[in-house]
């Protein structure tokens, strides 16, 4: 009985602590930014896994959705609603591009990095549409120069 009890403790003491190091990171979804019209500020994330990404709706008209070609194989994806507030947790490790899907041509993407990954080439190759590309290609170098 007490061996359970020690057993039970020491299983708790293991989920909160798993949940103590999981952290939620924010994403503002906005008209204008540093980088100029529709973007997502920070632009480029790396987190842990089992952290979340929470957009957050600074100006109306703005959603976050996964981009296919720019998602490690095997993953489900996700489309958020227009103006939702949508909190998204990462298990896997690789790099994840998102996308606002009115926006999407103007640029209005950001990448997100989970645990220890290369970026495969295979993102580089892809062409994203308008100013996507180009905001991507930025991000890209960004990451090469770490
Ligand atoms: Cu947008």
């Amino acid at each position: 009985m007490k061996y359970l009890k020690q057993s039970l403790q020491a299983l708790c003491l293991l989920a909160l602590t798993a949940t103590a190091f999981a952290q939620t990171h924010e994403v503002l979804m906005k008209n204008r930014g540093s980088a100029g019209p529709m973007v997502y500020e920070p632009d480029y994330l790396e987190i842990q896994p089992g952290d979340s990404v929470k957009f957050i709706r600074k100006h109306r008209s703005h959603n976050a959705a996964s981009i296919a070609e720019l998602s490690p194989a095997g993953y489900q994806g996700f489309v958020g609603k227009i103006d939702e507030e949508i909190e998204v947790k990462y298990d896997k490790a690789g790099f994840y591009g998102i996308k606002c899907t009115p926006h999407y041509a103007q640029g209005m993407v950001m990448l997100i990095k989970v645990g220890d990954a290369t970026l495969p080439d295979s993102y580089r190759a892809f062409k994203a549409p308008g100013v996507a590309n180009k905001r991507f290609q930025a991000i890209y170098s960004r990451i090469d120069q770490q």
